[in-house]
């Protein structure tokens, strides 16, 4: 299988560094080449290849004959300046006009319609008047490997970042609060975050104790861990379209590393509805039984 050349492997030293520096200039930005790269491809996760690694031929083999490893989604408060302006820019690459599909805006829209169609919330992706949110949890899983892996063809050294809104809560993770990037990105927030009012570790504890799913499911999607942070941010993350605010990604990381815990404390519970299919296509693709292990979607939580 061929592998992809990551973009920054190419540069020559002086691009490097512009490329590693604060605010990079545009011409040195990643952009998308692989839009077609396949799903099976995306698992092999190339690990770092630094500049390092070009000043030691001798231990290249190690890429090429160590086990697969999963990709890492990490905690946002551990990222470094460089795998922040990896996400960030593979985001803003992603919403560039003349990207091929699905863009960031298809992402937002489908999250829109799953909002605020009755055909939308049939699928089961919120708990919203008249609709169960069976599958708050899959459906956000499904959504979030999709648009990491459209992350991943731009650069595939991108993961999404998780914010833990229970252990940071004093602030919004200051990468992502560049005024500057806000207009850019066309969002908005409220006027001042304060996350006093966000569910403790103790709620969270207590939540990831109790055994059935779907109560722990409601309860979460309800609780001051996802829906309070939502209006908390507020502006755009408070609307249907709160994907097109870069902080819904840590948030639903979050949400997933949530769910991901919860199943290791309860192996073998599983939600009842396991072959259904989510909606809508062309971006969702998987059914429920799917995305049950994240080592089968490609990463782990750290
Ligand atoms: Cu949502």
């Amino acid at each position: 299988m061929k592998r992809e050349t990551h973009p920054e492997w190419t540069l020559k030293p002086a691009e490097l560094e512009l490329l590693h520096a604060a605010k990079p200039p545009r011409e040195v930005e990643i952009k998308t080449k692989a839009a077609n790269i396949s799903e099976s491809e995306l698992r092999i996760v190339p690990t770092e290849f630094t500049a390092a690694h070009l000043m030691r031929p001798h231990l290249w083999w190690r890429h090429f004959f160590c086990k697969r490893r999963y990709r890492v989604r990490k905690n946002q408060k551990n990222l470094t300046p460089i795998k922040w302006q990896r996400f960030i820019h593979a985001i803003e690459a992603l919403a560039e006009s003349g990207m091929p599909s699905p863009t960031y805006q298809d992402f937002v829209q489908i999250h829109v319609t799953a909002m605020s169609t009755a055909a939308g919330m049939g699928w089961g992706a919120h708990k919203m008047s008249g609709h169960n949110g069976r599958n708050f949890l899959s459906w956000h899983r499904e959504y979030l490997a999709k648009i990491e892996a459209r992350l991943m063809a731009i650069n595939p050294l991108v993961t999404i970042p998780y914010w833990d809104g229970v252990t940071d809560r004093t602030a919004i993770p200051a990468a992502l609060t560049d005024p500057a990037d806000i207009a850019a990105w066309g969002i908005t927030r409220g006027p001042s975050f304060n996350g006093n009012s966000l569910g403790s570790a103790t709620q969270l504890n207590t939540l990831l104790a109790g055994s059935d799913f779907d109560v722990f499911q409601d309860t979460l999607e309800a609780s001051p861990l996802h829906n309070r942070l939502h209006g908390l941010v507020g502006g755009t993350m408070a609307s249907s379209a709160s994907p097109v605010d870069p902080l819904f990604w840590l948030h639903h990381a979050f949400i997933g590393k949530t769910w991901a815990d919860w199943q290791m404390l309860h192996p073998g519970v599983y939600p009842s509805n396991l072959a259904e299919v989510f909606l809508p296509l062309p971006i969702m693709t998987r059914s429920v039984a799917n995305v049950l292990n994240t080592k089968a979607l490609g990463y782990v939580y750290a």
